[in-house]
């Protein structure tokens, strides 16, 4: 009896510059033993490599890969990929989704929420001015909006909702989400928007969703509403949030991504006191937990299949 002959891995480089690259080598070889990973910037003979995994790649970087088959992103983002004119159409494309960073956002989101329905930054103000004083606070009468239900979305909005926070989120296409009241639509976001105290955003970068959160939108928030926003900067216009922040109609930002980043120094972000900044990692990509992930889709690949997450092209994520 012959039994069938396991496909050949695709060679596979790995290009995330300012990444601990060699980390996610051992990490993916441990994962699929035998797989020949090439590093950036030192690929070799570039047009033997036929699957890439990438995380802000430089411009020009994939240039020669003539039997290029797969391109995977190391984040849940793929803005890296679909901009990518070295990416043709017949390159499969792959997003990553892994539990061990769904728990990360979950409770940064958690964290963020929470303290906004505490009124932390109120009570530290307080605390520096030496007063002991009671303030009036949301607690959990905190009407949360969630834009966009997707992995991390869903997962945020779920817990939320399992701490006793009234949660409504918004998708694409209709979704269901355990105690979530779930709209999508024109007038599903005129719905969420008008009756949310604290908006979260959790949407992929799109044309759709580009610039989303505008004047328009934030002045249909009730008066005194938050933003947290851990998707990307493209979806917010910063001068209109700055705006609405400085007219009283937003209570706070917190911010993990912004259009620029690294945030350049003379931003005003960086000392508005209704800002709170960190620098893009509400959700960090962990090689050990990822690369068995990445490996089955590079299995999946070899085998003529599409990767675990497929990106669809036409919808932008
Ligand atoms: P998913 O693709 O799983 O989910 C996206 C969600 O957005 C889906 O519910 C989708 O709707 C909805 N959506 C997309 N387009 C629209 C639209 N035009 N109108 C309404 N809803 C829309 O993405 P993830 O949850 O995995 O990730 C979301 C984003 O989070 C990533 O794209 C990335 O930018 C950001 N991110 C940030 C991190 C950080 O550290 N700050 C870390 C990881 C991710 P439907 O359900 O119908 O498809
Ligand atoms: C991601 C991110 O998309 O880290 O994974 O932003």
């Amino acid at each position: 009896m012959t039994t069938a002959a396991t496909p050949r891995l695709p060679v596979t480089a790995i290009i995330a510059p300012g990444w601990d690259q060699p980390r996610w080598q051992r990490a993916l070889v441990a994962a699929a033993p035998g797989l020949e990973v090439r590093l950036w910037p030192d690929l070799g003979d570039v047009s033997e490599i036929e699957a890439v995994l990438l995380w802000k790649q430089p411009a020009g970087a994939l240039a020669g890969m003539s039997r290029l088959g797969l391109a995977q992103s190391l984040g849940a983002g793929v803005e890296h990929l679909l901009n990518d004119p070295a990416i043709g159409d017949h390159v499969a494309l792959g997003r990553a989704v892994d539990p061990a960073m769904t728990g990360e956002m979950v409770r940064f989101v958690v964290h963020a929420v929470l303290a906004i329905s505490v009124d932390a930054a109120g009570y530290r103000a307080q605390q520096a001015a030496g007063l002991w004083e009671e303030r009036s606070v949301p607690g959990g009468a905190l009407r949360v909006g969630m834009l966009g239900l997707g992995e991390l979305g869903a997962a945020a909005a779920q817990a939320l909702a399992g701490l006793g926070f009234t949660v409504t989120g918004w998708s694409r296409s209709a979704r269901q989400v355990a105690g979530v009241t779930c709209l999508s639509g024109a007038d599903g976001l005129n719905q969420l928007i008008a009756g949310t105290d604290c908006l979260v955003n959790l949407l992929p970068l799109t044309d759709e969703t580009r610039g989303l959160i505008d004047a328009r939108l934030l002045a249909r928030l009730p008066r005194g509403a938050h933003l947290v926003n851990v998707a990307r900067g493209g979806h917010v216009v910063e001068a209109d949030l700055l705006a609405a922040l400085d007219d009283g109609r937003l209570a706070s930002a917190t911010l993990d991504v912004t259009a620029v980043e690294p945030l350049p120094q003379s931003h005003p972000f960086w000392s508005h006191p209704k800002i709170v900044l960190t620098p893009h990692v509400a959700a960090a990509s962990t090689p050990e937990t990822m690369a068995p992930i990445l490996a089955e889709s590079l299995r999946r690949h070899a085998a003529g299949r599409p990767p675990l997450d497929p990106v669809e092209r036409t919808r932008g994520y």
